[in-house]
């Protein structure tokens, strides 16, 4: 018996010694002390006992179990003190520390250069209209009287999605599916991003345009000049000259392309003494803008009697007069999303 007992005091002891957590030693409790601990036993055990063995049995029992609760107890404390410790230094807080700022982010220089653009033809009267990125070809191309052998159609160009969809080339289908669904008086402009198999330092395959267009009876191509020149002079300058070369588009008739005096060289094609200006390349001329009288054939398309309305329509790229505004030379810039370059604008 006494054997027996140094062996479990032993044991338990060197089990309690090697426990680390509060759990562990709980456990251990219960299992020597519980209800059905294996003290707890012994000591219902003796009353088994002849009488003469039960005091000293008792008294060696009860002497096993105090010194075993103040190990335990011991233990759970030190366990205890040394899981605060641990938590204090892990969780250490430098209250001294000066506090970490929120970076404040910024409006895009592409949608900034489109804000002031719809703001310019919101001030004119105009409606913002959107419409889907992926078009089907009617919409895209044959309402806009784009024949089947035009390049623009090629392969190399469009970005075909599966069941003869596109990726818009332009916004102008959604000029076709507003006009398809109301009647003029229309004056509207439609920003968006449009997709063209296109990449290299002036060309992304996906860039932005704003298109525009109004229709309604007796709409002329003065009307076309003196909306387009109030833009130009609203965005860029009063003073900046603007320029109307004839031009060609399947839409239009007659159309136009319209340029603005140099914003780096200020038109004079010459940067310092004899060095070419490398925006407008010695011209003095920018082109921003084509436009032209919307072609009858387009408003028999939509179902509007071109003996009736008139209207004229207009196209710009957004990147490219980012480009030229801030004197950028790689498109890619505005897609990478590196702040050094963002924070340089707005
Ligand atoms: C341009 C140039 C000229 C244009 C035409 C139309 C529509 F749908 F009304 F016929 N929308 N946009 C147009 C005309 C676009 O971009 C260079």
């Amino acid at each position: 018996m006494n054997d027996s007992l140094d062996a479990l005091e032993g044991e338990i002891l060197d089990r309690i010694q090697q426990s680390n957590s509060e759990t562990e030693i709980e456990e251990l409790r219960v299992e020597t002390l519980g209800r059905k601990g294996r003290l707890t036993l012994l000591l219902r055990a003796l009353k088994d006992l002849p009488s003469e063995e039960r005091p000293r049995a008792g008294e060696r029992l009860n002497q096993l179990r105090r010194a075993l609760e103040a190990r335990l107890d011991e233990r759970l404390s030190a366990v205890k003190a040394q899981s605060r410790e641990r938590a204090l230094k892990e969780e250490q807080v430098d209250i001294t520390l000066p506090g970490s700022r929120w970076e404040r982010g910024g409006t895009h220089p592409l949608t900034l250069v489109i804000d002031e653009i719809i703001d310019v033809f919101w001030g004119m009267g105009f409606e913002i209209a959107r419409g889907p990125d992926i078009e089907d070809d009617y919409h895209n191309f044959e309402a806009l009287n784009i024949p089947k052998d035009h390049p623009a159609r090629d392969m190399q160009d469009t970005f075909f999605v599966s069941d003869g969809r596109l990726l818009r080339t332009h916004t102008s289908p959604v000029q076709i599916r507003t006009m398809e669904s109301r009647q003029p008086p229309l004056q509207i402009i439609v920003p968006g991003a449009v997709y063209r198999h296109d990449d290299d330092a002036t060309h992304s395959p996906m860039f932005h345009q704003v298109e525009g267009f109004m229709v309604d009876n007796h709409i002329a191509f003065s009307d076309l000049k003196g909306v387009l020149t109030h833009f130009l002079r609203q965005v860029f300058s009063a003073e900046t000259g603007v320029r109307f070369r004839p031009s060609f588009f399947p839409f239009t008739e007659p159309s136009a392309e319209i340029d603005i005096q140099c914003l780096i060289c200020g038109g004079h094609g010459k940067a310092g003494e004899d060095q070419t200006c490398r925006v407008c390349k010695g011209t003095g001329w920018l082109e921003i803008l084509g436009a032209g009288m919307i072609d009858p054939q387009v408003f028999r398309f939509v179902g509007y009697d071109p003996e009736k309305v008139s209207g004229f329509a207009f196209g710009m790229g957004v990147e490219r007069i980012a480009m030229l505004k801030h004197g950028i030379d790689d498109i890619r810039l505005f897609y990478q999303n590196d702040v050094r370059f963002l924070r340089q604008f707005g």
